[in-house]
């Protein structure tokens, strides 16, 4: 590479992910939120039996009784919450939200916990506290005058299953199914096209699973950063000679080195183990293709050699084959390798691995699910599973990464805008209601019904709505045209700042923080990625004596909302058993509830595919076709047009900001940078720390971000990266996949050009 001009605050990273970078981040984190002396206390209570969940991610721990997995960025999570900072009132006395929507989300957050219930006064542009009960009986006054199907109830995916549970009930009581929901943005590819293929929309491996794979494929997610305790499973399973396949448009360090601060030889000599086995950087948005060439490749092996395919399995277990066999022949390797970027020989070598391995995993994370054809793409990965049989056996299966620590979990105890009949009816029975069961909106319905004026109050239960969205220049002001937002969270967020005609922001207790009900101190139970259920409990003092738990927040607006309820509120919320009960008797799978979760390391939910059931109505898998590899191939190609992919640093939690690195990728102190390959910088004339804007393409409005400074980085030909939520302005909202109604974050058609601002 020629010598490259200094760009503030960019230089290559050459260490591996992991190692002692990490453990010095670590302290950096405490150093910065934590009184020193409760932190390293805090963080051995992180995911033991007796301890809490750690907020950060879903990843599973053994039995949840290992000794303390180390995790930079568990820790990061743990700290910003448990952080000694405070805004009491007298700092909203001080400050107007119009000041304060100038800050950036970091020093929004950074500002620390929230101590008292807050109202909005609109004669001094200032928040002002609030007696919880007054609260309540106002919001209680304005959703009793409102249609149920005005309001919206939005979920971020770190509530427990029992505030989960409580606030679904209350919304269905109340007479609305509007879930809006944090998975609406994530996963619901996975919970839309996995039960169309092999019956249900959750993961079928477990964390044993790894330990006699042979092959692991890794498509569209940053372990590194997002899921950081899976290091330490792909870690050991490369020492183990695993080949690990990975496709990611960008390099990233973690998947291709890591040193394991939990392994002493590795630390002490500064060595690192190599994770990918091969890397092929797919064009973003061109995973659908490059997964039907494997399969397409799978099949001429099969014509050639035979043995390649399960056949046995594939004629007991499934249907449609010989529709997507038909539609592989069909697809040409000519749009194949133009829409994923990808060459026949490079995706052949994939299919050989694949043949050789007898059992495979194959796990995925926002790049194959934020895309406008994301359940698609879901599917094309249960269909190269299903090829070989690769469900219910050992070291096989599917391994969506989840987002949310416990987004999972509020998904199967009813935090759906689609509810099942089954589920409605289990309700009725058991609390003497009749739930509604028209459909609700879901996340981006939801900011469109805001945005068209049809809907007229927000209720946050945790997570930063408005930000969180695409289409900020649209969603930001509908906030406004709402007669009510009410915001349940731990810290200040910008969609807190964006006012409604009525606004509260109620602070509610963290996972770290000791629960407290008239029954004595609670547990909660949270689910990860691998369906384990398991308990969490917070031991330190809150941070504010006026802090309620989510439970309690949610049963206090119930109660005040709706005073002929069916529903025992206050004995549900002075003992979490009683709510653990319900969901026993409503929620399919959940027998035992109370009696299971007090043992150690809790349970599984039931994962029928892993005993090779299969709960479609067909009672057999499903291979998919997906036809759009030639549309794919004319979209990719087209000339000046870039991929927009948007990702987060190591340094966030989606839009919670720990500070302004990424350190892996080699950028310190800023975020407004765009990732581009060398390549397309010399296309656009452009060099390496030049400012550009960016405007996104084939959309009747304009939508622009100015001002970043291009960066050469190791990312696909075509495809260009900038942080999460800062580029959200640039994604339309309905520009989104169809069938699941998630954004597609991250293919947004771009153009690039030199910043007209000097
Ligand atoms: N520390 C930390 N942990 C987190 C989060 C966090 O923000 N910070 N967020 C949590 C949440 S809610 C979620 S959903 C998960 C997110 O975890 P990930 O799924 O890892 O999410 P992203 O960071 O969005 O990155 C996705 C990866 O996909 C790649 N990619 C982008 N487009 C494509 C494509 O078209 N094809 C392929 N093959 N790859 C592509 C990107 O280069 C990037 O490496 O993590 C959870 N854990
Ligand atoms: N462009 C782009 N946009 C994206 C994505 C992307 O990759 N690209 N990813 C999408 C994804 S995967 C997701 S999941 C969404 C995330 O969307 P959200 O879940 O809505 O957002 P978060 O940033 O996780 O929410 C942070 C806020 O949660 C609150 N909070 C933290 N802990 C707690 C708690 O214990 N209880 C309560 N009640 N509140 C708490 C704090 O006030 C904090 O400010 O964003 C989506 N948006
Ligand atoms: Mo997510």
């Amino acid at each position: 590479m020629t010598t490259r001009r200094e760009v503030p605050g960019v230089r290559p990273y050459d260490g591996p992910a992991g190692g002692w970078g990490a453990l010095r981040a670590t302290a950096q984190a405490v150093r910065q939120q934590m009184e020193s002396i409760t932190a390293p206390i805090t963080l051995l209570r992180t995911n033991q039996p007796d301890g809490f969940d750690c907020p950060g991610c879903a990843w599973p721990d053994k039995e949840h009784r290992s000794t303390f997995q180390f995790c930079e960025n568990g820790a990061k999570a743990v700290t910003w919450e448990a952080t000694t900072k405070r805004v009491p009132p007298e700092f909203f006395a001080n400050n107007t939200v119009t000041s304060l929507l100038q800050k950036t989300d970091f020093e929004l957050e950074d500002m620390g916990r929230l101590t008292h219930p807050l109202v909005y006064d609109r004669a001094t542009d200032t928040f002002r506290a609030v007696e919880w009960e007054d609260a309540f009986a106002r919001i209680g006054e304005i959703l009793r005058s409102l249609s149920p199907h005005e309001v919206e109830f939005y979920t971020s995916g770190r509530a427990s299953n029992e505030a989960a549970y409580l606030y679904q009930l209350f919304a269905r009581e109340y007479g609305t199914n509007n879930f809006p929901d944090c998975s609406n943005m994530c996963h619901e590819p996975t919970s839309v096209g996995l039960p169309q293929s092999i019956g249900i929309g959750k993961g079928t491996v477990s964390l044993e699973d790894f330990d006699s794979a042979e092959l692991i494929i890794s498509i569209g997610h940053n372990p590194g950063t997002n899921h950081p305790r899976m290091m330490g499973t792909l870690h050991e399973a490369s020492r183990r000679d695993v080949p690990i396949i990975v496709f990611n448009p960008l390099r990233e360090r973690a998947l291709e080195r890591f040193a394991d601060p939990q392994n002493f030889i590795e630390m002490a000599t500064y060595a690192s183990t190599r994770i990918a086995s091969t890397y092929f950087m797919v064009d973003a948005g061109g995973d659908a293709a490059a997964l039907k060439g494997v399969m397409k490749a799978l099949l001429a092996m099969e014509a050639e050699e035979g043995n390649v395919l399960d056949r046995e399995f594939i004629a007991t277990h499934t249907e449609g084959f010989d529709a997507f066999a038909a539609d592989l022949e069909a697809t040409s390797w000519d749009d194949i390798e133009k829409a994923s970027g990808l060459t026949r020989p490079d995706l052949e070598q994939v299919a050989l691995a694949y043949a050789k391995s007898n059992a495979t995993i194959v796990t995925y994370g926002m790049g194959i699910t934020q895309h406008n054809k994301g359940t698609a793409n879901v599917r094309l990965i249960a269909d190269l599973l299903l090829m070989r049989g690769n469900f219910g056996k050992p070291g096989a299966g599917i391994c969506p990464l989840r987002g949310h620590s416990n987004v999972q979990g509020n998904r199967t105890v009813g935090i759906t805008e689609k509810p099942s009949r089954d589920f409605l009816k289990r309700i009725e029975d058991t609390c003497g209601f009749t739930p509604p069961s028209a459909h609700g909106h879901d996340a981006v319905q939801a900011m469109q019904a805001m945005i068209d004026g049809k809907a007229k109050a927000l209720i946050c239960l945790g997570g930063n709505f408005a930000v969180a969205l695409p289409d900020s220049e649209r969603s930001f002001p509908a906030m406004a045209t709402l007669d009510l937002g009410v915001h349940i969270a731990t810290k200040l967020n910008r969609t807190h700042l964006l006012v409604s005609k009525e606004t509260y922001v109620f602070p509610c207790l963290g996972r770290t923080e000791l629960d407290i009900q008239a029954g004595g101190p609670q547990s909660i139970t949270v689910e990860d990625s691998m369906s384990m259920v398991h308990a969490s409990a917070g031991k330190l003092t809150p941070a504010s004596e006026h802090l309620r738990s989510e439970p309690a927040i949610v049963a206090g607006i119930a109660c005040a909302t709706l005073p002929n309820s069916k529903v025992a509120w206050t004995e549900l919320v002075a003992d979490y058993d009683k709510i653990r009960d319900l969901i026993d008797r409503t929620v399919p799978g959940f027998e035992d509830f109370n009696e299971r979760i007090r043992k150690p390391g809790g349970f599984r939910l039931p994962l029928p595919p892993t005993e090779r059931q299969w709960p479609t109505p067909s009672g057999k898998a499903v291979f998919s076709v997906y036809e759009g590899v030639k549309e794919d191939a004319e979209v990719l190609g087209a000339e000046n047009v870039l991929r927009l992919i948007t990702i987060r640093s190591h340094d966030q939690y989606n839009t919670t900001i720990y500070a302004m690195d990424d350190r892996y990728r080699g950028v310190f102190g800023r975020r407004d940078v765009l990732f581009m390959n060398e390549a397309d910088l010399a296309e656009h004339g452009l060099q390496h720390g030049d400012r550009v804007d960016i405007e996104t393409l084939a959309s009747a409005r304009q939508r622009h971000l100015k001002n970043l400074t291009a960066i050469a980085y190791p990312i696909a030909k075509g495809s260009v990266a900038a942080y999460y939520p800062e580029a959200n302005v640039l994604i339309p909202l309905d520009y989104i996949d169809k069938e699941s109604g998630t954004p597609s974050y991250k293919s947004v058609p771009v153009s690039v050009a030199r910043a007209a601002a000097g």
